[in-house]
């Protein structure tokens, strides 16, 4: 059987390429702590992958608060935990990139394979630069112009149509099980990096350090 051809690496952002997380948990932990609702970092593994608004309804929720706040509210109560997630994510450097994360993508430019990024986040583009990682990307997917999230498969589907590819000569990377469901919704083999309960029905599942051309190709069935 002919194998299929590896032509474009879409990646998810926030724990693998850098773990922005950190960040996220001690805005948000911020922002619960002014509203009285209990938050730690056990309760932060939920919001992986989840986008602002819904992060905050988790939270939320958590606390049995959801009812108390109006839309508008919410949306201030986002806002608030951005703005101080933003103070934070400017002393990111390139010393954050996960370990292997630099090797993989320059591997895969030297092999003229496409990259992208499917972040959910609507500032991966001001963490790519802190990274000095902008220019090695091809594509940006736009997080804010995606119309559905993650599971949702959109924000995998708008890197591949932005190389004009199918999904079969793609690859998707991610540390979030709802990240990994987008991948195979859109149609793509997954690679999760964490553990394998984690990373439950993966095609690979492996850690940043050990991604690299080759692992993919043989346990994937790809070819260049
Ligand atoms: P923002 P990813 C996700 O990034 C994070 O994992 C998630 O915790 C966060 O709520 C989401 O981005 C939205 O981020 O508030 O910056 O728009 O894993 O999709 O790279
Ligand atoms: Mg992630």
């Amino acid at each position: 059987m002919e194998k299929n051809k590896l032509k474009a690496v879409i990646f998810d952002l926030d724990g693998v390429i850098t773990d922005s997380a950190t960040y996220h948990y001690l805005a948000w932990k911020s922002l619960a702590g002014e509203l009285g609702i209990p938050f730690d970092e056990q309760y932060n593994e939920k919001l992986k992958g989840v986008s602002r608004m819904e992060s905050l309804e988790l939270i939320l929720q958590n606390g049995n608060a959801s009812s108390q706040y109006t839309k508008e509210q919410k949306e201030a109560l986002a806002d608030k935990k951005n703005n101080l997630y933003k103070e934070l994510i400017k002393q990111i450097s390139p010393a954050d990139i996960l370990p292997g994360i630099s090797s993989f993508l320059e591997e895969l430019k030297a092999n003229q394979i496409k990259i992208a990024l499917a972040s959910v986040s609507r500032n991966a583009p001001f963490i790519l630069g802190q990274l000095c990682l902008d220019t090695m990307f091809d594509y940006v997917a736009d997080a804010a112009a995606v119309p559905n999230a993650k599971p949702f498969p959109d924000i995998f589907l708008a890197g591949m149509s932005a190389f004009g590819l199918q999904p079969q000569n793609c690859v998707g990377v991610e540390d979030a099980r709802t990240g990994i469901e987008a991948i195979h919704r859109a149609g793509m083999p997954a690679v999760g990096v964490g553990t394998p309960e984690e990373m439950q029905g993966a095609e690979l599942v492996t850690t940043t350090q050990e991604l690299c051309l080759d692992l993919i190709l043989e346990r994937l069935g790809m070819e260049i």
